[in-house]
């Protein structure tokens, strides 16, 4: 059994559930621990003042009992305060009573650069809210939620994952950071930028070679494809690798299996090698504009200027521990079909083996 996630809900809709599968009976799960993940994605300038109404508290409706879990389904819910404003406009039922609220009038003028128009056109939606709801980035926060058990999965074996901003607006200091936010800010305008998540204390021997859905580069690489805004993921040194030769390439092995260098980003072959796993995601600019860009009407196909929603100047802060929860998942994934363990101490001493099998040891 593998750990398996599906994730629900619409952005002003009534609440954001994930179902988590496949997870060890026996993990204590610490809700201070999620809450804190959740509150460092909302943080960070360029954010919406959506992050100010939202306290985005995860509940747990099934699979923990007194904080463990029971190797049951695990069910997260966080509720969106802001549906308040909705309960007309995102009303999962027929809506009763005189309109009200936001989200009242269809929205017909699709952003470039959203998943707006594509949505639009592939379900058939006259209104594409009924595509931006669900493309919405709010989602994130319940992968957040998700990723943060996946973490305390991997604390068990001691493999710990951290991500950080690397970049906003091609600025690479935190200055530099604010200054080109509140700049775009003042033009109305949207940043992006690059991320980075490490991963230490992950043995040799996550992920496999043997075809291509094995590899944990690539299921890292979808999982950060996968977060909205996500236009370009590198493993290690990535790109740079294709300008080098082999010999400066690779990272030579010593005695005791160590290395001096880690341009592969930790994993050759599609597995991990001991080093630490190092991958870096790309953010394009967010494509809610205060000054709109150019589009057409969906209903009559007349030009006209895209939406105007709240949104943030940019979320590249929320990136990194999105990105971060993405690749713990992805890592708990891959240590959860190594090890197995319908019960934690059956997965803990299935490192423990492991790692003796293969004499990895701090003195090795
Ligand atoms: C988002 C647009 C904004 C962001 C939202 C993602 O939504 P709103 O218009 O409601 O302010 O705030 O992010 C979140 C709500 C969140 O919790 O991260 C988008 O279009 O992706």
């Amino acid at each position: 059994m593998s750990l398996e996630l599906v994730t629900a809900g619409e952005s002003h809709g009534p609440a954001l559930v994930a179902i988590v599968t496949g997870l060890p009976a026996g993990l204590r799960v610490d809700r201070a621990a999620i809450d804190h993940d959740l509150r460092r994605r909302r943080e960070g300038y360029g954010r919406s003042p959506r992050q100010k109404l939202e306290h985005d508290e995860v509940e747990v409706v099934a699979g923990l009992r007194h904080g463990v879990t029971l190797g049951t389904p695990l069910a997260l819910l966080i509720r969106n305060k802001d549906h308040a404003n909705w309960v007309w406009g995102m009303s999962p039922w027929p809506p009763e009573g005189e309109p009200a609220g936001k989200g009242m009038s269809p929205v017909t003028l699709p952003r470039p650069g959203h998943a707006d128009l594509a949505g639009a056109l592939k379900f058939g939606h006259a209104d594409v809210r009924n595509a931006l709801e669900r493309a919405s980035a709010r989602s994130t926060a319940v992968h957040v939620a998700a990723g943060a058990v996946a973490k305390a999965l991997l604390g068990e074996i001691g493999v710990s994952v951290a991500g950080r901003v690397v970049e906003i607006g091609g600025e690479v200091d935190e200055e530099g950071w604010k200054h080109a936010t509140e700049a775009a800010r003042g033009d109305r305008d949207t940043l992006g930028g690059i991320v980075e998540v490490v991963a230490n204390g992950a043995p040799p021997g996550l992920g496999s070679y043997a075809d291509k859905g094995d590899r944990l580069d690539a299921r890292l690489a979808a999982a950060l494809m996968g977060i909205q805004a996500v236009k370009g993921v590198e493993i290690g040194a990535g790109f740079a690798l294709a300008r080098m030769r082999g010999s400066e390439a690779h990272d030579e092995i010593e005695p005791g299996f160590r290395r001096q260098t880690n341009r592969a980003g930790g994993i050759e072959g599609g597995i991990t090698n001991g080093e630490p796993v190092v991958v870096r995601a790309a953010m394009k600019p967010l494509p809610t504009l205060m000054r709109p860009l150019r589009s057409v009407d969906l209903a009559s196909g007349d030009p006209g200027e895209a939406l105007v929603e709240r949104s943030d100047v940019q979320a590249v802060e929320a990136l990194a521990v999105v990105a971060e929860a993405a690749v713990a998942w992805e890592l708990a994934r891959a240590a959860r079909e190594k090890f197995g363990g319908d019960a934690l101490s059956d997965f803990v001493a299935s490192h423990a083996a492991y790692l003796e099998r293969i004499s990895w040891h701090e003195d090795r």
